[in-house]
């Protein structure tokens, strides 16, 4: 069998099981992938090295083999908080707003790629498939390529593509597009973000391109663009919901709501989620209907992310002080109508939490899939589940919106409209809720996990 060698960013080494934490799912498949086709996990340590040279780092285990490098303190702030996480991030999240231009940065990022490629290359056997993840790494297949490796290569972005006119504000990013090209394969998400690929290849490039295949031909090369939508490990997720952590997790939240529904929201904290939105919406709700505030507690669970960026210091602010004010003006001795939690959680746990809340709020700006939405819905009971409400603009809304049915669809930018859906979630009958659990539950357990890795390698190798 053909082996894989799998790049990203962090490689997600499953250490003590559970703990891959808010990587989870993932993590898992790309575990499980390892195993039965053997091969190399390859990624940044997060670790920061002494000098420049830094050495590598393998390990084995369950038959998987890790390969992680430690990098300078210059590359980590150039190339991930820099240039990954201040510049891309923003930019494909349409957030023009909050993107930084820096050409040092830039420069950094690319330097981390040809270091990547540098140390991976000896590990590529001849007929290895080499899967490269995510924004961090997007010119890597033009580094291997030119080191010589003739590999099929494939890429998967976990972000969303933005459209023609905000990515061309990138400096350079004629350059970025035309490293894509010396893929095999290139996944995406949703066939909205694909198509925005698919334009900007056309318009900016004048590529050939045939939309129905998502065959690009440019310079003598071509590559094929196509959807992969990203499901959650349903079987480890169904595990974990039948654990007594999760059970405890369960109670504990049923019993601190007492008459009160439950409604949650689990993000990482970052600008993208719509969190500050997310809470004029339920203070909207709140100002609309004063007299509820006894029927509905919100438990927002949202650990800090990427602390070293400054948007990131400020969403945390701002979120505290939004909270705070909602809190401050309708908390009574006896009940607060805000729960705001500053940590992570394991998947056992949200599952508890989940199964316990009769409302999901899942209401990002702008999301690559948003695997929240479809693990609130797979820990439901199907006798009384509860009610998904969905921003629009998640990846997630391509197959949870069931004509009509499916997930109570808003635009997060809208409190009127988040404040809407949360009093019909509130008061749904139970024939409407099984419903729509039933139009969504049948993709959330098929196109698992699983299911993704495996049309994406049978692809690659075709
Ligand atoms: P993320 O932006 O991190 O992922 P998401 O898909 O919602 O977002 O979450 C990934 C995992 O993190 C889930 O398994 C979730 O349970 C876990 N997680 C999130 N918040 C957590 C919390 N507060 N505590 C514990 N665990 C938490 C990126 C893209 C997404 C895309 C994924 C996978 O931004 O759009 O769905 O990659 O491709």
């Amino acid at each position: 069998m053909t082996r894989l060698v799998i790049i990203s960013n962090r490689v997600a080494v499953a250490k003590a099981r559970g703990a891959a934490g808010a990587q989870g799912g993932l993590a898992g498949a790309l575990n499980s992938a390892l195993k039965e086709h053997g091969g190399i996990w390859f990624g940044w340590s997060g670790q920061e090295s002494e000098d420049e040279a830094g050495s590598m780092n393998l390990q084995r285990s369950d038959g998987v083999t890790t390969a992680t490098i430690d990098l300078p303190g210059r590359d980590i702030d150039e190339y991930y908080n820099g240039y990954a996480n201040s510049t891309l991030w923003p930019l494909f999240h349409y957030r023009l707003d909050l993107t930084e231009y820096e050409r040092e940065t830039g420069k950094g990022y690319e330097r981390v790629n040809e270091r990547f490629a540098e140390a991976v290359v000896p590990l590529i056997e001849a007929d290895d498939l080499v899967w490269v993840h995510d924004y961090h790494l997007i010119p890597l297949g033009g580094a291997l390529r030119a080191r010589g490796v003739s590999n099929r290569i494939g890429f998967f972005l976990h972000i969303p593509w933005p459209p023609t006119r905000l990515f061309v504000s990138l400096p350079f990013h004629e350059r970025l597009v035309r490293t894509m090209l010396e893929y095999d394969l290139i996944g995406f998400q949703t066939s909205e973000w694909r198509d925005s690929f698919l334009h900007y290849c056309s318009k900016e490039l004048n590529a050939e391109v045939d939309e129905d295949s998502g065959t690009v031909r440019f310079e003598g090369r071509s590559v094929i663009a196509r959807t992969y939508p990203i499901g959650i490990d349903w079987d480890h997720f169904q595990t974990q919901g039948r654990t007594g952590e999760s059970r405890n997790a369960h109670q504990r939240l049923l019993s601190s709501s007492r008459e009160r529904t439950a409604m949650i929201g689990v993000d990482r904290l970052d600008y993208s989620k719509g969190l500050p939105e997310r809470i004029d919406g339920i203070g909207r709700f709140f100002d609309q209907h004063p007299d509820r505030v006894r029927d509905l507690v919100f438990i927002q669970i949202a650990p800090p992310s990427r602390e070293d960026v400054k948007s990131y210091q400020d969403i945390r602010l701002l979120l505290e002080q939004k909270t705070g004010q909602i809190n401050g003006a309708r908390s009574e001795v006896d009940l607060v109508p805000i729960r705001y939690v500053n940590r992570g959680y394991s998947h056992a746990e949200l599952f508890g939490f989940y199964r316990g809340s009769k409302i999901g709020l899942v209401t990002p700006l702008r999301d690559g899939m948003n695997l929240v939405a479809k693990e609130y819905v797979a820990a439901q009971d199907p006798d009384d589940p509860g009610v998904l409400i969905l921003s629009r603009f998640a990846g997630a809304a391509e197959q949870l919106n069931v004509n009509g049915q499916g997930a109570v669809m808003v635009n997060p930018y809208s409190p009127d409209d988040i404040s809407d859906a949360i009093s019909l979630a509130l008061d749904m009958p139970l024939a409407e809720r099984k419903a729509r659990y039933e139009a969504m539950i049948a993709t959330i357990r098929d196109d698992n996990v699983q299911s993704w890795t495996e049309r994406f390698c049978t692809d690659l190798k075709a």
